[in-house]
């Protein structure tokens, strides 16, 4: 961990976080205990404090985002009712449930050709019959018609799936969808390693050993991910802390992560959400800006912290960009598994708003591939005539509502 900035003591209220914030100066790994205390805390002034001061001696004031393109091609999930915190899945013969052909995800993925989108993020349920073949096709597909768009597919979840019913090692599964045009893993599945709040969340689920196992084949091959965690459903602090430890050991051993994204639960449309009683009521704005602090201070081996806008609005993804917050999950042309379980906010956002977050913040924008190599750098305040030559041309309503309509099975 790099020393970072002096810490303003005058300006701590709760005085069991001192001893943190002398660990934070000197540069000193954050124990799990520490990371309790955090949670515990009421002072989320010094949290965020300590969380910026990290943030900025690693990234000073540049906030990237992706345009990034999400396709979620079947729902159909053999999880369906055992996910008691998914919305999204479906069993095969369930109204609504839907597997897209080649030709619809191809239909899906040609507004890249009139978007600014760099990345296709593909992730959906346990299908039976989406196995390797099924995502060997696509990837190659997609990359024969869009060479220029990064893949960020599968978690691991669904690659151990695909290895389970192709009969591959997981290892095998890898290599021939890498080869096929997956680039990178996004984090999603991790959900929360303990296996009691798995057993409740997320029965018959990969385990937290299995999840991380998936993983540390991936990076052995060359194949960097994001990893992530659920919060705001059954879990304690300690789980919170247990998972983010395995996430840091793992990554002690490859360096294989290049971003942490904290997910915060949505209970609408889904059994957990029910058995809460939290229908309509998601996690609080104080809660996620603990949770992306949290990361960015425990997490000290990973370099990049992603505020998720859909999840958490855009106004605390805006805030968290002084609670140790360096990356935005960018303009998403559409979106589903969220919007299934309750999330309000629009499924897209345009280049000018992102930018226009960015710098209501105090921050400087800049465009970033998908390995966090900066592609375009924005001024820090925007000229009108700039404006109009960097603003993309965005898909119109027309292609997204034909995308819509070629989507629907
Ligand atoms: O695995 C499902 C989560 C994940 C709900 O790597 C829910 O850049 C909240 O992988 N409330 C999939 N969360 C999404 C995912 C992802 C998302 C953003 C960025 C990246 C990345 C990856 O969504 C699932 C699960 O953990 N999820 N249902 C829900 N009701
Ligand atoms: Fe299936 Fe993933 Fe939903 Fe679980 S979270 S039911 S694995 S789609």
């Amino acid at each position: 961990m790099p020393a970072a900035a002096h810490i303003d003591r005058t300006c701590i209220l709760d005085a069991a976080l001192v001893p943190i914030a002398d660990k934070v100066e000197r540069g000193e790994r954050l124990t799990t205990t520490d990371g309790v205390t955090l949670f515990q805390s009421g002072d989320l002034n010094t949290i965020g404090a300590l969380a910026d001061a990290v943030n900025r001696a690693k990234h000073g004031n540049r906030v990237t985002f992706a345009a990034n393109q999400h396709i979620n091609p079947t729902n159909i999930c053999i999880l369906r009712k055992t996910c008691v915190f998914c919305s999204y899945a479906k069993l095969p013969k369930e109204d609504g449930a839907y597997r897209y052909t080649l030709e619809q995800t191809l239909a899906e993925a040609k507004t890249a050709n009139s978007t600014m989108t760099r990345e296709f993020h593909i992730v959906g349920g346990l299908d039976m019959k989406a196995g390797l073949d099924y995502y060997v096709e696509m990837f190659r597909a997609l990359k024969r018609e869009h060479p220029q768009v990064h893949i960020k597919a599968l978690t691991a979840v669904e690659i151990a799936h695909i290895a389970r019913i192709d009969k591959m090692s997981i290892r095998d599964v890898l290599i021939t969808l890498h080869a096929a045009g997956l680039d990178t893993m996004p984090g999603g599945g991790a959900e929360v390693f303990s296996p009691g709040v798995r057993a409740t969340i997320a029965d018959k689920k990969l385990s937290g050993e299995e999840y991380i196992d998936v993983h540390r084949t991936a990076h052995s091959l060359g194949i960097r991910s994001n990893c992530t965690m659920l919060y705001g459903h059954v879990e304690t602090f300690e789980d919170r802390m247990n998972h983010l430890a395995m996430l840091r050991e793992l990554q002690d051993e490859t360096g294989g992560y290049l971003a942490y994204i904290p997910l915060a639960y949505h209970p609408d449309n889904n059994e957990l959400g029910l058995t809460l009683g939290r229908t309509g009521l998601a996690t609080s704005g104080f809660d996620d800006l603990k949770n992306l602090a949290v990361g960015r201070l425990f997490l000290d081996n990973i370099e990049h912290i992603k505020s998720h806008w859909i999840m958490v609005t855009p106004s605390i993804s805006q805030v968290s960009l002084s609670f140790g917050v360096n990356d935005l999950e960018g303009t998403v042309v559409r979106e589903k598994i969220y919007h299934e379980a309750g999330a309000h906010t629009a499924q897209a956002m345009t280049l000018d708003a992102i930018l226009d977050l960015i710098r209501g913040a105090g921050k400087v924008p800049a465009e970033r591939d998908s390995f966090y190599n900066v592609i375009r750098s924005f001024p820090a305040v925007i000229t009108s005539e700039a404006r109009g030559e960097l603003a993309p041309r965005s898909a119109s309503d027309e292609e997204l509502s034909e995308a819509h309509q070629t989507a629907a099975a």
